[in-house]
C-alpha cells in the first residue's frame, strides 16, 4: 500500500460503455492535482484557481489537456475531514467509456496522481478514524452482496451494530479486569474487591453472549455465501441433468455412461431471493477406478460441506426407487425420470429432461433455505465474517481459561493477563489492535476504487 503521503486515484464505477463514469481522487494533493486539469470555462483552457472553489460543493467543466478538451465533467470536492477517506477528496464524473476514462487517468498519473490499490479508499478511511474495521469490512460485502438479506446484514454491520455490541463486550470485560486488578494493589490488605462467584458469574455471562454471537455465524454464512447445496446420488441418475436444468445452462456434461462426472462443478444460483451454490458431484458407486475414487471422495466430502443435500433418485431403476424418505437424515430426496414411468410415484417426481414438476423442486429448495436462515433472521445481530467467528471463539478460550483460573485460585495477575487476552481478541474485530499485514489481507480483498 501506498504511504498515506501519496495522492490516489481509481475508477469508483465500472469502466466501459456507459453514461456516466466516476473516478475519486483522494490524498493531500487532490484539490491541486485535479486544478490543473480542470476549467469551469471551456473557451479559456487554463488550470481553474483552486482559491474560488469552496469545500463540499459541486462544479460543472471541463477536463482539458493542453488545448484540447478531454470531456465535459462534474467534479464534486470533498475537504478533509468531511470525506469518505477524511482526506482531501474530489470526484469527477466523466461520460462513461474507455477512452475518456484512459485519458483522465493518464492526465492524473502525470500530474503525480497513483493508481489507488484494491481497498486504498476505504483502508485510508479506516486509518483516518472515518470507520472501525467491521465497518469497512461491511463495505465490502455491501458491494458484493446479491440478496435482500445479504444487503441488509451489511448495512446493519456499516451503520455499527456489530461495532458496538463488540465494544459493549469490551466494556464489560474491562469492567471485571479493572477489579480483579484492583484487588492486586489492595493484596497486602486482603480486600476483596471483587468475590469469586461475582467474578464467575460475570465471566460466564459474557462468554455465552460471545459464544452465541460467534454461532450466529451458523446462519450468517449462508446469509452473505449462499446455501451449498449438494446433488447426490448414484451414477446415471440425473444428477448433472437437474443440475444443468436448475442452472438453464449445459454447464455439466450429461451421459448415458455411468460415472460420468468425475469431479464436482460448483456454480452460482439465484432462486427466489436466496443465493445457492450448487455443486454437481460425481455419482457415488463402488469403484477400482482411481480417478472415480477420488471423485467418489470429493462428493462424500461435499455432502459433509452442505447445508442442503438433494439426493436423486432414478425411477427407471427398481433397485433405487424405494429409498424410504424416513431415513433421508434430513436429505431432500427427488425421484427423476418421471417421464419414463407410468405411475405416480410418492413424493417429490421429476423430469429434468421434460422439466415436470421442476418447480416444485426449486419451490421446495427455497423453502428449505428460507428455513435454514429464518431460525436467526429476527435475532438482533448475525456475523456474516469468518474473521470475526475465529476471534469470537479465541476470546471465548481465554475466558475459559479466566475461569479455570479463577476456580482453582491461581491469583489475580494471572486472570487478568486472561481477560486481556479475550479483550484484545475482541478489539481485533472492530480494528483497534490488528496488525498490518492482516489489515493489508483484509483491504487487499476490496475491489479497486472502494
Ligand atoms: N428420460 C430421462 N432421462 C434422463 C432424465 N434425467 C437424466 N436423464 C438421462 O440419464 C442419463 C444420465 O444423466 P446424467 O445427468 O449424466 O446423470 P448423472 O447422475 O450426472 O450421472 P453421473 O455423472 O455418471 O453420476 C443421461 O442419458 C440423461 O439424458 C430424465 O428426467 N428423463
Ligand atoms: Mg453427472
Amino acid at each position: 500500500m501506498h504511504t498515506q503521503l501519496s495522492t490516489i486515484f481509481a475508477p469508483a464505477s465500472l469502466i466501459g460503455e456507459s453514461s456516466v463514469s466516476v473516478i475519486r481522487i483522494s490524498g493531500k494533493d487532490s484539490f491541486e492535482i485535479i486544478s490543473s486539469i480542470f476549467t469551469v470555462n471551456r473557451n479559456k483552457l487554463e488550470p481553474v484557481n483552486i482559491s474560488s472553489i469552496s469545500a463540499n460543493t459541486v462544479h460543472h467543466g471541463y477536463i482539458f489537456s493542453g488545448d484540447e478538451i478531454i470531456d465535459e465533467v462534474v467534479c464534486s470536492f470533498f475537504k478533509a475531514p468531511h470525506s469518505f477517506t477524511g482526506e482531501d477528496v474530489v470526484e469527477v464524473s466523466t461520460h462513461g467509456g474507455y477512452y475518456v476514462y484512459r485519458s483522465v487517468s493518464r492526465l492524473l498519473a502525470e500530474k503525480g496522481c497513483e493508481p489507488a490499490e484494491p481497498g486504498e479508499f476505504s483502508k485510508r478511511a479506516f486509518l483516518n478514524g472515518k470507520m472501525d474495521l467491521a465497518q469497512a469490512e461491511a463495505i465490502s460485502d455491501l458491494i458484493r452482496a446479491k440478496t435482500e438479506l445479504a444487503s441488509k446484514a451489511a448495512i446493519k454491520q456499516l451503520s455499527g451494530y456489530l461495532s458496538n455490541y463488540v465494544k459493549e463486550l469490551r466494556t464489560e470485560l474491562i469492567n471485571y479486569c479493572s477489579l480483579v486488578e484492583l484487588e492486586l494493589d489492595f493484596a497486602e490488605e486482603g480486600l476483596d474487591v471483587i468475590p469469586n462467584d461475582t467474578l464467575l458469574k460475570g465471566i460466564d455471562k459474557i462468554t455465552q453472549n460471545i459464544d452465541n454471537l460467534a454461532k450466529s455465524y451458523n446462519t450468517g454464512r449462508i446469509i452473505k455465501d449462499g446455501v451449498n447445496l449438494a446433488i447426490i446420488g448414484k451414477p446415471n441418475v440425473g444428477k448433472s441433468s437437474i443440475f444443468n436444468y436448475l442452472l438453464q445452462t449445459n454447464r455439466a456434461i450429461v451421459s448415458h455412461i455411468p460415472g460420468t462426472t468425475r469431479d464436482y462443478i460448483e456454480e452460482l444460483l439465484i432462486l427466489g431471493g436466496v443465493v445457492f451454490n450448487l455443486i454437481d458431484t460425481a455419482g457415488i458407486r463402488e469403484t477400482d477406478n482411481i480417478v472415480e475414487k477420488e471423485g467418489v471422495r470429493r462428493s462424500y466430502e461435499k455432502i459433509n460441506e452442505a447445508d442442503i443435500v438433494l439426493e436423486v433418485l432414478d425411477l427407471s431403476d427398481d433397485g433405487n426407487i424405494n429409498k424410504d424418505n424416513a431415513v433421508s437424515n434430513g436429505r431432500l430426496i427427488v425421484r427423476n425420470k418421471l417421464d419414463l414411468v407410468k405411475y405416480k410415484p410418492d413424493g417429490l417426481a421429476v423430469s429434468a429432461v421434460t422439466g415436470e414438476n421442476m418447480q416444485k423442486l426449486q419451490e421446495e429448495l427455497v423453502r428449505r433455505a428460507n428455513e435454514l436462515v429464518a431460525k436467526n433472521e429476527n435475532t438482533e445481530l448475525v456475523i456474516t465474517n469468518e474473521r470475526h467467528k475465529s476471534l469470537l471463539l479465541k476470546s471465548c478460550e481465554y475466558l475459559v481459561n479466566a475461569r479455570k483460573l479463577v476456580l482453582s485460585d491461581s491469583g489475580n495477575e494471572l486472570i487478568s493477563i486472561e481477560i486481556r487476552e479475550a479483550m484484545n481478541a475482541l478489539e481485533e474485530i472492530i480494528g483497534k489492535t490488528t496488525n498490518v499485514d492482516i489489515l493489508n489481507n483484509i483491504f487487499s480483498k476490496f475491489c479497486i476504487g472502494k
